[in-house]
């Protein structure tokens, strides 16, 4: 501890770094346990990725009934949602809807990045360093930084010297964009750049389509909710909870038990033909086994390639698209509102990386090795250093001054994605080798933070200071992931998922595939067994 930290140091039970769907939850709840608690966020307010992806059509591609708070049947009462599919603006409004309601956004400094978290091992304190020159202390610190926060600009020469106007989506200005009679560039067809592109190309003047990877994509089938609906949902949302927290996903999406193989082709075609007509991730969840059966994924796969003939006017145009040489859900399945049909204007242009790959970034616009395309704006939706990037873009630092970066240098390691051996009464929420990504993450914050307030009243009721998770018990995590993620076809694809998207990033699948329900059977079986196989720790 040094003189300056002693004298400005400012003091708290409970650090919280994050302003999204977990940083607001831990807050309430460390809140309401009568903790002193202080949370950041590097945005100015509330929402995390949808305080930041405000770009035109932004929507969750998650029921709204299920993407969203559980924890207050109050909230769940009061708020109504309007589409089954909600957009960024109904999002940020219900975000801060719960936030005013529950005076969230009083206990947050805002426009604030944690620039350094260091364990204080003498005196069993988290201290971190703020961008605005602060220092906070605190025996607990939960980072709530998400597994999509840092977004990732393409490795392509000349970025900056683009003179038109360069939007990220991640980023996106906070003032209305419009489009009309302009040249308009799109990079990136993965989740964001296919709900740009199917609005963009609504008013773009000429909208020319950068697509490396084709992703496959399948109707939203978004609709109004009706007043009667939502009462019915009101009337249920206990049960809706129950199920969705007892589910593969963490939502109420039917998950079949039927195997594919098991039903004949002409039933396989039926299924799949109401699966695409319900719109939605109803697919997927309409066999068993697609996520490990690689020929009834490749069939799936084809089915999904037809549609897009059936669509696309231009056969060339309709063959580009069509996603090839990885298994169809290995990448986060996309779902559209006429994406395709947008191929069929005539001011929307597809722009085949395999066959032309982007040289450079010029003053005037992008050149491929086919020639350059003049645009007077470039948009980027080339995704995020997923999973581990908030936590390896500062210093975090544990015991004997071990970082993250270090720790997580062969790829991402921890105990149910909550805890790390050499990082005392740290806390992840959603965080890496936990089900992020592959399930609600809504559901998933609300587990890991009652689970780290189950473990803090553990604590408190046994007079014990400090808890950190033991190298056994986090290796023997560590084996069960990796024994089930040898199984995913998730391994397949070169995603975010695996860190395959950003250069040098160790590649591995680690995410727990085994879905939501057995990950939190993990989770309550630590708490249950007084965490006496996975943790120790130290008296107070
Ligand atoms: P994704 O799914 O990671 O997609 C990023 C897209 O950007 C993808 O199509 C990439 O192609 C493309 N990309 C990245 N770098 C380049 C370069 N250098 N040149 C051309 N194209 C590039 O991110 P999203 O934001 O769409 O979605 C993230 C998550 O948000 C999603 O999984 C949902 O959970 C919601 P590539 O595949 O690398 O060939």
């Amino acid at each position: 501890m040094t003189a300056q930290t002693a004298q400005t140091a400012q003091r708290v039970d409970v650090l919280i770094v994050g302003g999204g769907f977990g940083g607001m939850y831990a807050t309430y709840k460390f809140r309401e346990m009568g903790l002193r608690i202080q949370s950041f966020e590097a945005g100015g307010g509330l929402g995390g990725v949808w305080y930041w992806n405000r770009y035109p059509g932004a929507r969750v591609d998650l029921p709204s009934i299920d993407y969203s708070f559980s924890f207050s049947p109050e909230i769940e009462q009061e708020w109504t949602w309007s589409e089954q599919f909600a957009a960024q603006p109904e999002l940020l409004r219900y975000i801060n809807f719960v936030s005013e309601r529950l005076s969230l956004d009083k206990h947050y400094q805002f426009n604030t990045r944690i620039e350094r978290a260091e364990w204080d091992e003498a005196r069993e304190l988290w201290v971190l360093r703020t961008s605005q020159g602060q220092v906070w202390e605190a025996p607990f610190c939960i980072m709530a930084t998400g597994p999509l926060s840092v977004p990732k600009d393409p490795e392509i020469p000349g970025l900056s010297r683009f003179k038109g106007v360069m939007h990220r989506a991640a980023r996106w200005p906070h003032q209305e964009v419009r489009f009309e009679g302009l040249r308009v560039g799109v990079i990136g067809t993965g989740s964001t750049g296919i709900q740009i592109v199917q609005e963009v190309g609504k008013t773009a003047g000429e909208l020319f389509v950068f697509q490396r990877t084709p992703s496959f994509t399948m109707p939203m089938r978004n609709v109004k909710l009706e007043p009667a609906y939502v009462a019915e949902v009101k009337r249920h949302y206990a049960g809706i909870r129950e199920a969705a927290r007892n589910s593969a996903v963490g939502g109420t999406r039917p998950q079949s038990t039927r195997g594919f193989f098991t039903c004949t082709p002409a039933q396989r075609r039926t299924l799949l033909e109401d699966a695409w007509k319900n719109g939605g991730l109803a697919m997927l969840g309409t066999f068993s086994d697609l996520l490990v059966n690689e020929e009834a994924n490749e069939e799936v796969a084809e089915f999904v390639r037809s549609k897009i003939d059936e669509v696309v006017q231009d056969p060339v145009t309709a063959d580009k698209l069509k996603p090839r040489g990885y298994p169809i859900f290995a990448r986060r399945p996309c779902l559209d509102t006429s994406y395709y049909e947008t191929f069929n204007q005539p001011n929307v242009h597809l722009v085949d990386l395999y066959e032309q790959p982007i040289v450079e970034i010029t003053e005037k616009g992008v050149r491929t090795e086919k020639g350059e395309v003049e645009l007077d704006m470039l948009i980027l939706a080339t995704g995020y250093d997923g999973l581990t990037g908030a936590l390896t873009a500062f210093d975090v630092v544990g015991r004997g001054g071990r970082t993250v970066n270090q720790k997580w240098q062969n790829g991402a390691y921890s105990y149910l994605g909550l805890m790390m051996e050499g990082f005392p009464n740290l806390f992840m929420t959603t965080g890496p080798t936990g089900p992020a990504a592959l399930a609600n993450i809504v559901r998933i914050s609300e587990n890991d933070v009652d689970w780290i307030a189950a473990l803090m009243v553990h604590m408190q009721h046994n007079g014990q200071a400090t808890a950190e998770v033991m190298p056994e018990a986090e290796q023997a995590w560590m084996a069960h992931v990796g024994s089930l993620a040898k199984r995913s076809l998730l391994l397949k694809a070169k995603t975010w998922y695996l860190g395959a998207n950003v250069k040098d990033k160790p590649l591995g699948l680690t995410l727990f595939t085994g879905g939501f329900l057995r990950y939190r059977e993990h989770c309550a079986a630590a708490t249950q067994d007084g965490y006496r196989k996975a943790l120790s720790f130290t008296p107070a």
